[in-house]
C-alpha cells in the first residue's frame, strides 16, 4: 500500500489530518507501535470525513476514534499552530531519514532503520549503495519520484481500457476488476490494483494452481504492447510491477498490481482488494463477532471451538454483507 494518503478532495480539517498522519507514521516507522499508529490513522480518517471544521479538542472527543490524548493534541495545535511533540520528532535527523527512506517502495521501517544506522540518510547515498537493496527496493528507488505522483482518475480510466482490451482480445472469458481506491470512486489513486479470474479456474484445481499460466500469459500480452515496463515480482497468482501508457512517454511510470484468483473466490477477493484497509479491518472484526471468518479467499462460519467450516457460497459482494447481516455498502462508501 502507498505510504502517504492524500487528504480527501474537500477536507476542511486537512491540516489536522496531516498532523495526525505524521504522528501515525512516527509510531509506525520509529517506535514501531502499530496500535498507536492505527489510532492516529483512524482519528485522521474521522476528521478527514467531517464536513465541518473542528473547533476544539472537546468537540473532537465526541467523534469516533478520538480519545482524551488525541483531543489534547488537537487543542494544542488549534491554539498554538504547532505540536511540540512533532517539533521535537522532526528535529531528529535520523527520524527524518527513516521517514524519507520508507517512502521508497519496498523499504519498510526495519530496513530503513538498518540503512540509517549504517549512515545512509539520503536518496543520493542510497544510489551509491544500491548493492544493499533488493530488486524491489532498487526499482522503488529508480521510480521514486514517479511513484509519489497520484494517478488522476481520467488516466486511471484510460489505463483500465488498455488493460481490459488487451486481456479480452487475448481471451474474452477473463473477468477483470480494477479495485483499490479507483473502485472506491476516488478522484486520484496511488497505484493500479487489478484483479482477474477465469471460469476455467476454481479453488478445487489444487494442482493446477501452481502452474496455471492464466496470469503469466496476461502479463506477457501487457508487456508485448509496451504497457508493462518493469517487473518487481511475478508468481502464478500475483504480479507486481511498473507500467505506463504505451503511447505517451511523457506520462509518469505507475505501480501496477495484478492478482489472479479462482473464480469461486472472486467476490471475497474483490471485497478485500477494494478496501479501504481500515474498512476491511472493521468488517473482519465484525465478522468475528458474528462467528465468521472473512479473508481475501472466503467467508466461513466458525464452530463453537473456533474452527472454520467450509466456505459459504458467495456469488456477489452483496451476498457477503447479507450473510453477515449487514447493510450493503457501495464501494464509494467504504472509503474509511
Ligand atoms: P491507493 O490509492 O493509495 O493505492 O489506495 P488503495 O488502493 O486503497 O490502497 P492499496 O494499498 O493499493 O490497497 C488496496 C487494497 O489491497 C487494500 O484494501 C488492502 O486490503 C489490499 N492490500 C494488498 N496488499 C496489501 C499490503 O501489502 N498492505 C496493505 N495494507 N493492504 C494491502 O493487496
Ligand atoms: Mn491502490
Ligand atoms: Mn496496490
Amino acid at each position: 500500500m502507498s505510504k502517504r494518503k492524500a487528504p480527501s478532495d474537500d477536507n476542511c480539517n486537512s491540516d489536522l489530518c496531516d498532523l495526525l498522519t505524521e504522528l501515525a507514521n512516527y509510531e509506525r516507522n520509529i517506535t514501531k507501535n502499530i496500535y498507536k499508529a492505527n489510532a492516529y490513522r483512524k482519528a485522521a480518517s474521522t476528521l478527514g470525513h467531517l464536513s465541518h471544521r473542528v473547533k476544539s479538542g472537546d468537540e473532537a472527543k465526541e467523534l469516533p476514534g478520538i480519545g482524551e490524548k488525541i483531543a489534547k493534541k488537537i487543542d494544542e495545535f488549534l491554539t498554538t499552530g504547532k505540536l511540540q511533540k512533532l517539533e521535537n520528532i522532526n528535529k531528529d535527523e535520523n527520524n527524518i531519514a527513516i521517514n524519507l527512506l520508507t517512502r521508497v517502495s519496498g523499504i519498510g521501517p526495519a530496513k530503513a532503520k538498518e540503512l540509517v544506522d549504517s549512515g545512509i540518510k539520503t536518496l543520493e547515498e542510497l544510489y551509491l549503495h544500491e548493492n544493499l537493496l533488493t530488486h524491489h527496493q532498487k526499482l522503488g528507488l529508480k521510480y521514486f519520484a514517479d511513484f509519489e505522483k497520484k494517478i488522476p482518475r481520467v488516466e486511471m480510466e484510460e489505463l483500465e481500457q488498455i488493460i481490459r482490451e488487451t486481456i479480452l482480445k487475448y481471451d474474452d472469458k477473463y473477468i477483470i476488476s480494477l479495485c483499490g481506491s479507483y473502485r472506491r470512486a476516488k478522484s486520484e489513486s496511488g497505484d493500479i490494483d487489478v484483479l482477474i479470474t477465469h471460469p476455467s479456474f476454481t479453488s478445487s484445481d489444487k494442482e493446477l494452481k501452481k502452474d496455471t499460466k492464466l496470469l503469466n500469459n496476461v502479463v506477457d500480452r501487457l508487456r508485448e504492447i509496451g504497457f508493462i515496463k518493469d517487473t518487481i515480482s511475478l508468481g502464478p497468482m500475483k504480479f507486481m510491477g511498473v507500467c505506463r501508457h504505451p503511447k505517451d512517454e511523457s506520462r509518469p511510470f505507475r505501480r501496477l498490481d495484478i492478482r489472479l484468483c479462482p473464480c469461486d473466490q472472486y467476490y471475497c477477493a474483490v471485497l478485500y482488494f477494494t478496501g479501504s484497509d481500515l474498512f476491511n479491518q472493521n468488517m473482519r472484526a465484525y465478522a468475528l463477532e458474528k462467528k465468521f471468518t472473512l479473508n481475501e479467499y472466503s467467508l466461513r462460519r466458525l464452530t463453537s471451538e473456533g474452527v472454520s467450516g467450509e466456505p459459504e457460497p458467495v456469488d456477489s459482494e452483496e451476498a457477503i454483507f447479507r450473510i453477515l447481516g449487514l447493510d450493503y455498502k457501495k464501494p464509494e462508501e467504504r472509503d474509511l
